[in-house]
């Protein structure tokens, strides 16, 4: 079994520009470091539609919703295609929004097997458009995912033709929810609004919080994470580059304080992709408009490198046993 690399160079759920140039400011980390890494792997590229940065947005309570729809199917179809052809899905992608996307073709795939999340990054993404304090759709992917509203939360008065869209993207891929709360699992998750915090207390939603990482150290939390989610049969990792504490990720659109250093996320991500259920991984938000040198993107091509090694140790290990 071999990876594909899926390059996704969205941007338009951030609530800044430029995170559509985070997959090539990773490859020219690769280039830099002189590693061959962009070209040890087949890749395709879902086409994005960034043009519309520059029209009117038509929907303040869900930004760019209407083309972030197109980029969800795409992307789904991408996934469900490359599981078809017996290959690992490593999504590269520019902002967050699109893991929607990532999940509907994981269940489109496997429709039957049940989905645990686990999402590495300082904010919970479990917004929707009635609850978004900002609009900006990288706030909300899991909630597509999960079919969640939240209206008990309710803070906001979309227009008709947002619900349409968002009645539409919590439907890619398979018709019912993709994932269930008590299979969401967040690690060093530490900026959230009211409705979020809402969510984990009614559904007992775990987070690994930054003082428990460094309590237990990431091998511990890794394991603790996957035990969480001993009734999924495949697991999907979402690593948002913004779970770095803010002083190794000032090339991301919302550096938050406290949070992983880079060794610890590779570590933390070795382990999480080892396990055998693990079926995609996925990396997000390098904006490299934002910070010099490109520091962002060396310090997440560290992360990727180390963690892709791990999932290919890992399928090769399965196929030398498949085959003895
Ligand atoms: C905030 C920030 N919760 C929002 N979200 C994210 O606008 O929904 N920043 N994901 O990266
Ligand atoms: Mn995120
Ligand atoms: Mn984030
Ligand atoms: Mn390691």
């Amino acid at each position: 079994k071999k990876i594909r690399l899926i390059e996704v160079k969205s941007e338009l759920g951030a609530g800044k520009r430029g995170a559509s140039l985070g997959v090539d400011a990773l490859k020219i980390a690769c280039l830099n470091k002189g590693s061959d890494y962009f070209k040890r792997f087949t890749s395709v590229e879902v086409p994005n539609f960034n043009d519309v940065m520059f029209e009117k947005n038509l929907f303040p309570h869900a930004k760019y919703i209407d083309s972030i729809l197109q980029t969800y199917k795409r992307i789904s179809n991408t996934v469900e295609q490359t599981f078809d052809l017996g290959m690992f899905p490593l999504v590269l992608a520019g902002d967050h929004s699109n893991a929607g996307g990532t999940i509907a073709g994981i269940k489109a795939t496997y429709p039957d097997k049940t989905l645990g999340v686990i999402w590495v990054d300082a904010h919970a993404d479990i917004h929707s458009p009635y609850t978004t304090p900002s609009g900006n759709m990288h706030g909300m992917p899991l909630a597509a995912s999960l079919g969640e509203d939240n209206l008990d939360c309710k803070v906001n008065d979309p227009a008709p033709e947002t619900i349409f869209f968002w009645e539409a993207l919590k439907r890619v891929g398979t018709e019912e929810p993709k994932i269930r709360h008590e299979h969401i699992v967040y690690i060093v998750t530490r900026s959230y609004e009211k409705p979020e915090v809402y969510l984990f207390d009614k559904h007992n939603i775990k987070n690994f919080t930054y003082p428990e990482v460094i309590a237990k150290g990431v091998e511990q939390v890794a394991q603790e994470a996957l035990n969480r989610l001993k009734d999924c049969d495949m697991i999907y990792v979402s690593f948002d580059v913004d779970s770095l504490d803010s002083k190794f990720s000032k090339g991301t659109g919302t550096p938050v304080e406290v949070g992983l250093n880079v060794e610890q996320a590779k570590e933390l991500c070795h382990h999480l992709v080892s396990d055998p259920r693990v079926v995609c991984f996925e990396m997000v938000e390098i904006n490299p408009t934002l910070d010099a040198e490109n520091i962002m993107a060396q310090n997440a091509f560290e992360i990727l490198e180390h963690t892709t090694q791990a999932i290919e140790d890992r399928l090769n290990q399965s196929s030398s046993t498949a085959t003895a």
